[in-house]
C-alpha cells in the first residue's frame, strides 16, 4: 500500500521549473506551488502528505496553500517556533533558522540602513520585515501588477543614499492593454508606511502576450548606476535585437536618465538604455562591493542556467549559443560557442531553475567568503559556486528542505537570508562549534 501511495505522491509532487506549469489553482489569488516528496517516508509523514493530497483534490487555493506550507514546515522540522536546525559541511557549519513562514509568494528583498528588510510579495504587496521581532508591516501605494504566470510584483532595491533621499525602486509585470503585459520599474519616496511620488524609470518594449520571462532583478553598482535585468518574454530572437528590451540588461541613472557612456547610445535603432544582450531570463544580479564586479544569473532552457560576468556591450549568446536544449529535447541555436559571444562563468547541467543570486563577502560565515549563492527553484536548494582550479565548483546546500528557493541576500549582520516560495524567510548563520 505504501509503495502505491508513494508512487502516486512522487508523480504528483515532482519538481517543476515554472510555477505556471506546476500544481497551481486557476481561481482568484493563484498560489503556484510545488513540492518534492522523498521517495521513502515514515508513516507520520505519510498522514500529513495524504492530508495535503485531500486539500489538493479539494482545489481550494487557500486550503491548498496552507496544507502545503504545513506539510513542508512539519515534515522538514523547520518552523519559526521550532528554533533552528544545524547543518554540518566540510567548509562551513551553519545554523538554519526560519524567521517567518507567513508571506505569500515572496520574490525580492533588500535591507534598509536601519536593518529592516523590505520584502515584495508577487501578488502585489510590499512589507517591512523586522528580522529581530519577526513582525511585518504592510506598505501602501504599490501600483497594480499583473499577477499571472511568472508575473507579479518582482524586485525591490534601496537607493545607496536612501538615508538622505528615501528612494526605493520596484519592478513588476503590468498589464498594458488587451492581453499585453510588460515589465516596469518605478522609483518612489518611502515615507513611513506609504509610497509616494511614483516615477516611471523603465518600461520594457514592445509589450508581449506571454506571462513569462519578465526578468526584473534590480541592483545599484558602486558608481550609483541602476541595473535592470529583462527576460526575453518567450520571444527568444528578440534577445539579439537591439531595438527591443527583451533579453537585455539595462543601465540607468537613479532618476531614469540614460548614462551618456552606455554602450549603444550611438548605435542607430538601438535602445540607448541597453547595457548587454543575449540573455534568456536573468532573474538575479549581484555585486562584489570590493572589486565592483557585477554578475547576473539567468534561467536557462532545459539545462544551461548561467552565471555571467556583466560587461558593457557584451552579447551573452541566447538563443544562438546555449548549453541547454528544448524542453523534452531538441537543439537550440548553433551550439555552445561562437565568436563575439560570451561564455558563462558557470553553467548548470541539468538546470536548477535559477532565481536570485548573491555574492557573499561577510565575516560571519568565513568558509563561504568569495562564493556565489544561487537560489534553485527546481532543485529545491541553494547552490554555492566557488573558484576551484581553473573553473568553478558547485556545492548544493539545503537539498533536504523541500522548498523552492527564490532569492538570497547578505544582511548587514553578515548572515545569509533566503526567500522561499512557500512564504518563508530563512536565515543562515554560524553554527555552535563542534
Ligand atoms: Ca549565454
Amino acid at each position: 500500500m505504501r509503495m502505491i501511495v508513494n508512487s502516486i505522491l512522487v508523480k504528483l509532487f515532482r519538481p517543476v521549473e515554472h510555477p505556471a506549469a506546476g500544481l497551481n489553482c486557476t481561481g482568484p489569488g493563484r498560489y503556484p506551488v510545488s513540492i518534492a516528496i522523498p521517495r521513502k517516508y515514515p508513516v507520520s509523514r505519510m498522514i500529513l502528505a495524504i492530508a495535503a493530497c485531500i486539500a489538493l483534490a479539494g482545489g481550494c487555493d487557500a486550503v491548498q496553500y496552507q496544507a502545503l506550507k504545513s506539510y513542508m514546515a512539519v515534515s522538514k522540522g523547520l518552523t519559526p517556533e521550532s528554533g533552528a536546525v544545524t547543518v554540518r559541511t566540510e567548509v562551513q557549519d551553519f545554523r538554519v533558522e526560519a524567521l517567518t513562514d507567513e508571506l505569500e509568494f515572496p520574490w525580492g528583498f533588500a535591507f534598509l540602513p536601519d536593518g529592516r528588510l523590505l520584502v515584495t510579495e508577487k501578488p502585489g504587496r510590499l512589507r517591512y520585515f523586522d528580522t529581530e521581532t519577526r513582525q511585518s508591516v504592510m506598505i501602501s501605494g504599490v501600483p497594480a501588477v499583473a499577477y499571472k504566470g511568472q508575473g507579479g510584483l518582482l524586485d525591490v532595491a534601496v537607493h545607496p543614499d536612501f538615508a538622505s533621499n528615501g528612494w526605493i525602486y520596484l519592478s513588476a509585470a503590468v498589464e498594458v492593454g488587451e492581453e499585453q503585459r510588460t515589465t516596469r520599474v518605478w522609483r518612489f519616496h518611502l515615507e513611513g508606511e506609504q509610497l509616494r511620488d511614483q516615477r516611471l524609470i523603465f518600461e520594457a518594449r514592445p509589450a508581449q502576450d506571454t506571462s513569462k520571462h519578465y526578468g526584473g532583478a534590480l541592483l545599484f553598482d558602486n558608481d550609483g548606476y541602476l541595473f535592470i535585468t529583462m527576460g526575453e518574454r518567450g520571444k527568444r530572437n528578440l534577445a539579439q535585437d537591439l531595438g527591443a528590451s527583451m533579453g537585455k540588461v539595462m543601465r540607468y541613472h537613479d532618476d531614469g536618465r540614460i548614462p551618456a557612456d552606455n554602450p549603444f547610445v550611438d548605435t542607430p535603432g538601438a535602445l540607448p538604455e541597453i547595457y548587454s544582450r543575449g540573455h534568456r531570463n536573468p532573474q538575479g544580479i549581484t555585486i562584489d562591493r570590493a572589486s565592483g564586479r557585477v554578475w547576473t544569473v539567468e534561467h536557462g532552457p532545459q539545462g544551461g542556467d548561467e552565471i555571467n560576468l556583466l560587461r558593457p556591450g557584451a552579447n551573452y549568446g541566447w538563443p544562438v549559443i546555449t548549453y541547454g536544449e528544448e524542453y523534452g529535447g531538441g537543439k537550440i541555436g548553433e551550439g555552445t560557442h561562437k565568436e563575439g559571444m560570451e561564455q558563462p562563468l558557470h553553467y548548470y547541467l541539468p538546470s536548477i531553475a535559477t532565481g536570485g543570486i548573491v555574492w557573499y563577502d561577510g565575516a560571519a560565515l568565513p568558509g563561504w567568503r568569495g562564493s556565489f549563492f544561487v537560489a534553485g527553484l527546481r532543485s529545491f536548494s541553494i547552490s554555492r559556486v566557488y573558484p576551484q582550479g581553473d573553473g568553478m565548483a558547485d556545492e548544493r546546500l539545503l537539498e533536504d528542505f523541500g522548498f523552492r528557493a527564490r532569492n538570497l541576500a547578505q544582511g548587514p549582520d553578515g548572515l545569509l537570508y533566503l526567500l522561499t516560495e512557500n512564504g518563508g524567510i530563512v536565515r543562515l548563520g554560524p553554527a555552535q562549534p563542534r
